[in-house]
């Protein structure tokens, strides 16, 4: 590794960055291999509670967190919960939520358009799973005299970052799935989140159950 410089630009401390270059025969190797490894990846509607470790988790964390940002505000809160208790709750209030949408909030054209993912109202994952990861998006912060600053491509940064916690559930060896109860504020509420904090994904993180089915998907390719 050739040492670090930095230098000052507006004041402020840039430091030298290398990338590290590939030959072309193995960028295309690398990336074809990649590209077949992420096609295995499928969302997975039934877990085990077989238990996960604290510390994959925050792993899987930290790599989400190396996402781009606006203006690097970062304007994330990974929220991981284990607790039986808090999680037999979030059940509860989401099926509360998911009752309500399958049976009026819903087209019937949406329902038709879901039946081939074989999902329903009832959320038996969210107490199943080892983890269930909350992802918050943080539309302002708060300085110390209580005065808002907004962040920046908060949905975008959100997006992306929520992409990578995927890529790195599944780089664990783990599956997971892209819960989305609507309206979700019943999270904030019960993880008694800050009001500059509003849920914006919620995924339950574990192995699945065995035998497990996925319903045979066809992906876009290049042409569309
Ligand atoms: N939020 C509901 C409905 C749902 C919506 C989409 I888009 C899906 O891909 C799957 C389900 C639920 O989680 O059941």
């Amino acid at each position: 590794m050739p040492k670090e410089h930095t230098i000052e630009i507006d004041g402020h401390r840039h430091v030298s960055f290398q990338l590290d270059r590939l030959e072309p025969a193995a960028m295309a190797a690398k990336s074809e291999a990649f590209y077949q490894w992420l096609d295995t990846r499928r969302s997975v509607r039934e877990f085990t509670s077989e238990p996960v470790a604290k510390a994959v988790i925050e792993n899987i964390i930290k790599s989400a967190s190396t996402a781009p940002s606006g203006a690097h505000k970062q304007p994330w809160t990974f929220c991981a919960i284990s607790d039986p208790l808090l999680k037999k709750q979030i059940r509860i209030a989401a099926e509360a939520e998911e009752k309500e949408s399958y049976e009026s909030r819903m087209s019937e054209r949406w329902k038709d358009d879901l039946k081939p993912m074989a999902t329903n109202m009832y959320k038996p994952f969210l107490e199943e799973a080892p983890w269930l990861i909350i992802v918050c998006k943080r539309a302002y912060e708060l300085d110390a005299e209580g005065n808002k600053h907004n962040n920046y491509y908060v949905n975008e940064s959100v997006g992306i970052a929520c992409g990578m916690l995927i890529t790195a559930i599944h780089n664990a060896g783990l599956v997971t799935l892209t819960h989305t109860p609507s309206p979700m504020n019943f999270l904030t509420n019960i993880l008694n989140r800050p009001k500059n904090e509003r849920a914006y994904l919620l995924l339950p993180v574990g192995y699945p159950k065995q035998p497990v089915y996925v319903p045979d998907l066809e992906r876009k390719g290049l042409d569309g």
